[in-house]
């Protein structure tokens, strides 16, 4: 099988967009940039997969149960769903993190498919090699993300276009860019990414 490319967005969710109850500064201004992409890959008969947080109320990850973070995408709730404005081409793999309370789900690579499959498998059965990753939040998903895929052996871009980070701490977002450079991570926005 050729090695091929595949799409990776990460919890493009309403809780992580405008009005959300964990707000990305700037986290909508993804949704039209993703949009281009995932025209782009589609075009070309690639993969794409959108991941979801998906929460059950009662988790360690939320402030109320040792956790850092407020409560957010909760599953089957509104701030859960996909942001109204993606639009995801026909065959888009949801990949589900973080749906069972000792689970942070930081890493796509801790989710599955509707089926139940491990998304590392899913991507190795499928002859996928090289991941390029956009989405929220830099500083979270999207960097655990890239790092356990260049832990495993993928090649990773990052679509520097598509992303935008929490910050906490000023300045989290370019030091997480920084270290997934460190470790192998390329860059790229939409008019370099040549499929
Ligand atoms: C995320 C903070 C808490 C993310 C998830 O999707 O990047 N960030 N939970």
């Amino acid at each position: 099988m050729e090695a091929k490319s595949a799409l990776v967005v990460i919890d493009v969710q309403n809780d992580f967009c405008s009005g959300g109850t964990l707000e990305v500064p700037d986290g909508d201004a993804v949704v039209p940039v993703i949009n281009r992409y995932m025209e782009k890959f589609a075009s070309r008969g690639l993969p794409i997969y959108a991941s979801r947080d998906w929460h059950p109320e009662t988790t360690k990850h939320f402030k109320a149960y040792g956790g850092v973070w407020p409560v957010h995408c909760v599953q089957g709730t509104k701030g859960a769903e996909f942001h109204g404005g993606l639009k995801f081409p026909e065959g888009t793999v949801v990949i589900t993190e973080g749906d069972t309370p000792d689970k942070e789900g930081y890493s796509c690579f801790e989710g599955r498919d509707p089926e139940g499959r491990d998304f590392g498998e899913l991507l190795r059965s499928g002859g996928v090699d090289h991941l390029y990753i956009g989405g929220l939040a830099t500083d979270y998903c999207v960097s655990a993300t890239a790092l356990d895929a260049l832990k495993e052996g993928f090649k990773v871009t990052l679509l520097t276009d598509a992303v935008r980070g929490v910050d906490l701490k000023p300045g989290d977002s370019e030091r997480a860019v920084e270290e997934m450079k460190e470790n192998g991570a390329l860059t790229a926005t939409l008019d370099e990414v040549k499929l």
